[in-house]
This record gives C-alpha cells, sequence and structure tokens, in this order.
C-alpha cells in the first residue's frame, strides 16, 4: 500500500518557525510501515509540502499538535474521508473533534497498532495505542522518507525516553506519554547516533535527566564515542548533581532547554513546578560555570502574575544572563488541569487551535487583563531580543549568542508586524 504521513505547519511565525525540525511520531511509524513492506512518504509543511492536487495515496495519516489542529483539519479535507488517519497529541486529547475529519483517530503512542489500522484489521474509530514498553524494540527513525530533509549533516532529533515522572499543571506531556518514566538502553541509543550524518543532536526528550543512573551510563558511552555537541531539555533540579553536571559538560552538552516558567514563587507552586527561585539561580549559574548555554522557557499569565510579572522576568533573563529565552504565554492545553480550570471558570474566550501556540492570550487572566498580558510580553520580548542587544553581544565577541538575538529579533518584527490588530482580543475587555 502507499502511505503518506504529514505534519502540517505552524500556523503563525512563532521562535520556532524557522528550525524545521519534524515531529519523531510520524518518523517512527513510517519507518515501521516501510519495514513492514509499504511505500511511504512523510510531509514536514515546514521542510516542503506536498503538491496536493497530485497526492495519491491509500492512506493519508496526518499527526496534530493543538496548534496545527486547524491546519491538519484543512489537509484531512482534501482527501476523502476513508483514506484518512489522525493521531498525535492533539487528536489523542480530543480524539471526538478529530474523528469528524477522518476515518480512524489513534490515541496515544500508536507504534503497537498502527500497522494493523493501515491494513484494516483494527476497523474502531477511535483505536487506542499502548505505551511502548520496550523502546529498544522500536526501529530507528528513517529521516529519508521525509520530502526535502537535509542530506547534509543538521541537528537531527533523538529521543531517548518517553514519558516524565512530574504533573506541571500546563503541561500536556504526562497526559500523552504518562508519568512512567521509560528508556532506552545506552546501547541502542548510541547505534542509532553513530549511523547519523552529522555530529549534532537534540535529544527531545522532556526530562532529559529524570532518571541521573541511566543518563549517566549514556554519557559515559557518548565520551568514549566522541559524541560531543547536543542540546537536551532538562529540569533545574539537575544541577544539584554536580557530579552529572560535569559529565554531561565533558559529553559536550552546549545548549540546556530549561523550564524555568517563573520567577514569581507563587506562580511556579499553582503551576505544581516542585521548584524554588533559588533553584532556578543555582542551576543557571551551576551550567554557565560549565559554559553550557541556556535557553530558559517561562510560562506567563497564571493566577498569581500581575503586569510586574513580566518586567521582573525580563530583569532577571537580563540580570542572570541567559543566553536566549521563550516567554511563553500561559495557554490552557486540552487534557491538562490549567484547561480544566479556566473552562469550568468559562474563562477561555477562544478555541481557535491556531492561536494555541503559547505566543497568544487566549484566556482571561486574574490580575490584569488579557491585552495587558499580550502587549507587556510582546514589549518584553522586544527588549531582550533587540537590535542594540544583538549588537553589544556581537561587539564583546559572543557570536552565537548575537547571531540568536538577531534571529529573535526579527522573528517578533514579523510576528508584531502580522498581530498588531491583535483582532481576537477585540471580544473581550
Ligand atoms: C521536539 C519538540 C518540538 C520541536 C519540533 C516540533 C515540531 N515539529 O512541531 C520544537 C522545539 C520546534 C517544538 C515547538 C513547539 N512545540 Co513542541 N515538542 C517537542 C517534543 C519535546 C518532542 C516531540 C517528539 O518528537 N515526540 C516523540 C514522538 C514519538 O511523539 P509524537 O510525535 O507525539 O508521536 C506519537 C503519537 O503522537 C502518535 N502519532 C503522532 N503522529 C501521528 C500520526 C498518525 C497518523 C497516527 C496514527 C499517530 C500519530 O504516535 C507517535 C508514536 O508513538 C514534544 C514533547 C513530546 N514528548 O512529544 C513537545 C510538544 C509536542 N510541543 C508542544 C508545544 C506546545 C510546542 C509549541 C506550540 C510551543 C513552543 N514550545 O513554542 C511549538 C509549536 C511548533 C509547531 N509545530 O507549530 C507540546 C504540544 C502540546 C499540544 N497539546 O499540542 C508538546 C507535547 C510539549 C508539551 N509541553 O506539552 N516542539
Ligand atoms: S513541564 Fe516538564 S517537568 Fe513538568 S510535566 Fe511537563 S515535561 Fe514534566
Amino acid at each position: 500500500m502507499k502511505i503518506v504521513l504529514i505534519e502540517p505547519r505552524g500556523s503563525e511565525a512563532n521562535v520556532y518557525s524557522k528550525i524545521s525540525m519534524p515531529l519523531l511520531g510520524p518518523v517512527y511509524l513510517g519507518t515501521i510501515l516501510k519495514n513492514r513492506g509499504h511505500e511511504v512518504e512523510i510531509y514536514n509543511e515546514n521542510i516542503q509540502a506536498p503538491d496536493y492536487a497530485r497526492l495519491n495515496a491509500d492512506v493519508i495519516g496526518i499527526s496534530i499538535l493543538t496548534s496545527t489542529a486547524k491546519r491538519g483539519y484543512e489537509i484531512a479535507k482534501k482527501f476523502p474521508k476513508e483514506k484518512v488517519v489522525i493521531g498525535g497529541v492533539h487528536a489523542s486529547l480530543l480524539p471526538a473533534e478529530a474523528i469528524e475529519f477522518a476515518r480512524q483517530v489513534v490515541v496515544g503512542e500508536a507504534e503497537d497498532v498502527i500497522i494493523d489500522v493501515v491494513e484494516g484489521r483494527r476497523l474502531e474509530p477511535i483505536v487506542y495505542g499502548k505505551p511502548v514498553e520496550d523502546l529498544d524494540a522500536l526501529p530507528h527513525p528513517d529521516f529519508s522518507l521525509i520530502k526535502g530533509f537535509p542530506t547534509a549533516p543538521t541537528v537531527v532529533p533523538v529521543s531517548t525516553s518517553r514519558g516524565c515522572p512530574f504533573d506541571c499543571s500546563f503541561c500536556s506531556v504526562t497526559k500523552m506519554f504518562g508519568r512512567e518514566y521509560r528508556f532506552r538502553s545506552a546501547q541502542d541509543i548510541i547505534v542509532e547516533m553513530r549511523s547519523r550524518n552529522t555530529k549534532q543532536f537534540f535529544f527531545c526528550d522532556d526530562n532529559f535527566t529524570a532518571h541521573p543512573k541511566r543518563t549517566r551510563i549514556l554519557l559515559g558511552q557518548m565520551i568514549k564515542n566522541k559524541l560531543s555537541n547536543w542540546a537536551c531539555q532538562v529540569r533545574c533540579d539537575v544541577a544539584k548533581d554536580r557530579e552529572l553536571l560535569d559529565m554531561m559538560a565533558r559529553a559536550g552538552c552546549k545548549v540546556v532547554c530549561v523550564g524555568f516558567e517563573s520567577v514569581n514563587p507563587m506562580t511556579l507552586a499553582a503551576y505544581r513546578k516542585k521548584q524554588t527561585i533559588e533553584e532556578i539561580v543555582g542551576a543557571i549559574r551551576s551550567f554557565h560555570k560549565r559554559k553550557i548555554k541556556i535557553h530558559g522557557m517561562f510560562v506567563l499569565g497564571g493566577e498569581d502574575d500581575n503586569k510586574n510579572t513580566v518586567w521582573e522576568t525580563l530583569r532577571f533573563a537580563i540580570k542572570e544572563r541567559i543566553d536566549t529565552i521563550q516567554m511563553m504565554i500561559l495557554t490552557p492545553l486540552p487534557g491538562t488541569k490549567v484547561y480544566e480550570t479556566l473552562e469550568a471558570q468559562k474563562r477561555i474566550f477562544t478555541k481557535d487551535w491556531n492561536l494555541y501556540d503559547g505566543q497568544h492570550v487566549v484566556f482571561n487572566p486574574n490580575l490584569l487583563s488579557a491585552k495587558e498580558l499580550q502587549q507587556s510580553v510582546t514589549r518584553a520580548y522586544t527588549k531582550f531580543y533587540s537590535l542594540y542587544r544583538s549588537l553589544s553581544l556581537l561587539l564583546g565577541f559572543h557570536y552565537r549568542n548575537a547571531m540568536f538575538r538577531f534571529m529573535g529579533y526579527v522573528i517578533i518584527k514579523q510576528w508584531i508586524r502580522r498581530n498588531q490588530s491583535m483582532r481576537w482580543l477585540a471580544q473581550v475587555a
């Protein structure tokens, strides 16, 4: 059979719009289907969109996040419904919505059911996939299935674990992958990394160091195999384990993406983040001491955040010299605690999923208006990613940071141009 898998493009220029990193789900599923003998093509619209008028296949699989769901449904409507199967995080959280556009929706991890769904042995409209227990049993994702995927060395995503033992109120990871932390053996990961035509990796695990013992084993193997140019996502608490941090630095960790989330202790508690401001500051200093750059992620708009919180966050990021930052606006993603609460209080004013990308206010905040939150976050971004800051970094020979600040400057300018009317806020006070 011919199977086409599609990852829809994001709806707006966001901080990541220039990074064409594919989600691994479609690549894992495509690889399984190819190994089964099917003809598989994967299109990531950010890399290369298909010519829809000519596209023909027996099954069209579409992978949707909340922010790409609308585009995913638009794509689905281009094909006869009986050919379309939808999966991904958003479809898993709202299958009743996605089934309107497809013959079947797969909820959760789909590796164990995808062959039966495609070959017609599973016929129920909503199919429940089981969490993969033995991640080593999965094939290594075959990126050559993605049309237009660069053949020259590029940053390649690697998934070494699934699930996260924490349960932050705004995050949909545990709803999708559960709280049980499952991980691959170091040996299997090293074989995959060595097979790639690159030396740059992004570990897209949500919490790369959740199981320090296994991380140590993996890092030891990476040092041995000289696999030394990578970024990962971690929590602040990793910084308490100095030995592990030293190992990360020795193994070539260049950037950590850290969910700092807030500089307001009340907000941190409400997010159920289980971390303190002191831990955040300690973590920043420990990473920098080891020359590991930091991409700090903040979520603004919690119940205890006011107008000052945004500026306090900006001042904190500048004072602590965080290399790059992402100021996400709290987004009630379906399935999360935040969604439940705001929905019950009737404070969500739009369900236009295109706006659910962390850059648009879609609910009425508690201590400031939606417009005030939107404007202050946009202004704070403009200050952090200013031309002035980019130039001063350049003059101080901090080339990488200067380049990222400049990229941020361009993206934010574009974003402001597209969104300056703030038309989606017209309906709220
Ligand atoms: C890498 C990553 C990124 C990368 C690349 C993402 C991309 N191409 O979209 C970057 C950094 C650019 C990014 C950006 C964003 N991200 Co992101 N990202 C991830 C991360 C960490 C890993 C993705 C991954 O490869 N997962 C592993 C694979 C195996 O899982 P999977 O793709 O979901 O696939 C499985 C199932 O979903 C299902 N499935 C998937 N597709 C299909 C298709 C069919 C047909 C079927 C049957 C089944 C199926 O089966 C697969 C195998 O089990 C996830 C967290 C996570 N654990 O998934 C967040 C995550 C996907 N991101 C998230 C968000 C919110 C964003 C942003 C909106 C916000 C932001 N951070 O700026 C942007 C939006 C980008 C966009 N596309 O518009 C949320 C999405 C939540 C939601 N409800 O939609 C997640 C879940 C994190 C979270 N904290 O909740 N992200
Ligand atoms: S925000 Fe990070 S630590 Fe919290 S549940 Fe999500 S993945 Fe885990």
